[in-house]
């Protein structure tokens, strides 16, 4: 049998998109975006309509989960970050101590896990609101075991559709990103896009190199039964959350707004810690092999760990993320993946073509 969040027949929708429903969503204060479609919640809303509008269409928005004052500690975290005055960012290059934040800033796409080295980023990893929502959707014993420091200055490039449990595997679909606006994140400044419902199939669609300079060197999910149409902006005021399903498709495009601005985003991943967490290969010889993984540099954020007399480690350090701007290499083989616009050119160079090209 399937588990309960399948469904093996689902027939997506194709243009009407977003499943509105019911229930108490809360007393909106933003007035952005200025035409809104449901989805949208503020710290008030009923557990219950953030569940059914979450199982309906995979993603919803909380709205004011942080303030405006926290927003501005966890910018100015961000830039301590990327200066290098937090610690050591594995892959980025150490930068003069002359450079303006702007120049700092402009280096850098993305950094993961920044929660081991700023107190400011741990001690945020959830509030009230974040939690309402996490043991809303999740359940009542929640875990995290991932951050992401988006800067993404105009400019810089967006991530290519995927799926994240392409890249966190839970054992029960439980994985759900929370995605923290720094700044207010639109289509221009290359916000979040989503297709509704998507991750009612249950199905992790393959993936491939895609050769396009829009998106970053992660590669983009491919053969599901959606088109572009089927794809919504998500876009929100700084301080607000984009909570998304592990399975549903989502990308997000260039930075296109002006030199000197950035579309900055801090993004969790989050499970039930009543899953194993298999995401990092058994060491040699290791008893139980496969069925026994469970990566344990986790923080429990809501509820209690059944597993937490096994003890926690110390396991992942701050990388800084490749933005492509140096070419992509393929993580199986080590070599440099080509660009579409360079196989464009190598086919049309005349030196290249093939007799029975002609
Ligand atoms: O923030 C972005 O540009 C992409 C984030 C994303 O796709 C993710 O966290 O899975």
């Amino acid at each position: 049998m399937p588990p309960a969040n399948v469904e093996p027949n689902f027939t997506p929708a194709r243009t009407a998109s977003v499943v509105a429903t019911g229930g108490f969503a809360g007393t909106r204060r933003s007035g952005f975006p200025d035409t809104r479609p449901s989805g949208y919640f503020s710290p008030d809303a009923e557990p219950a309509a953030l569940r059914a509008f979450w199982e309906a269409n995979g993603y919803l928005v909380m709205e004011g989960a942080f303030s405006p004052a926290e927003v501005a500690t966890l910018k100015a975290a961000a830039t301590a970050i990327c200066r290098g005055d937090r610690g050591a960012i594995k892959d980025a290059e150490p930068l003069p101590a002359t450079l303006t934040d702007d120049e700092v800033l402009r280096q850098f796409l993305c950094i993961h896990f920044p929660h081991k080295i700023s107190a400011a980023f741990r001690t945020t990893l959830a509030n009230p609101a974040t939690l309402k929502v996490l043991t809303s959707v999740i359940g009542p014993n929640v875990k995290a075991m991932q951050s992401m420091l988006f800067i993404k200055a105009s400019g810089k490039p967006g991530q290519a559709r995927h799926q994240d449990e392409d890249y966190i595997p839970t054992r029960d679909r439980s994985l759900a990103g929370g995605w923290i606006a720094l700044d207010r994140a639109t289509v221009e400044n290359g916000g979040l896009w989503v297709i509704p419902g998507s991750h009612r199939h249950g199905i992790l669609w393959d993936q491939h190199w895609h050769g396009d300079r829009r998106f970053d060197c992660a590669e983009e999910s491919r053969d599901f039964p959606y088109t572009e149409a089927d794809a919504i902006p998500v876009e929100v005021e700084a301080g607000s959350v984009v909570f998304f399903n592990g399975y549903l498709l989502h990308r997000s495009l260039p930075n296109r707004a002006p030199e000197g601005t950035y579309r900055r985003a801090r993004v969790h991943h989050y499970m039930s810690c009543e899953s194993f967490l298999p995401w990092q290969p058994p060491a040699p010889g290791a008893k139980g092999g496969m069925a026994k993984l469970d990566y344990r540099d986790v923080v429990v954020v809501a509820g209690r760990d059944p597993y937490a007399h096994r003890g926690y480690s110390e396991i992942a350090t701050p990388l800084l993320r490749r933005d492509g701007r140096t070419g992509c290499v393929s993580w199986a083989s080590g070599e440099r993946l080509p660009f579409k616009d360079e196989l464009a050119a190598a086919a049309s160079t005349p030196g290249d073509r093939h007799e029975h090209d002609e």
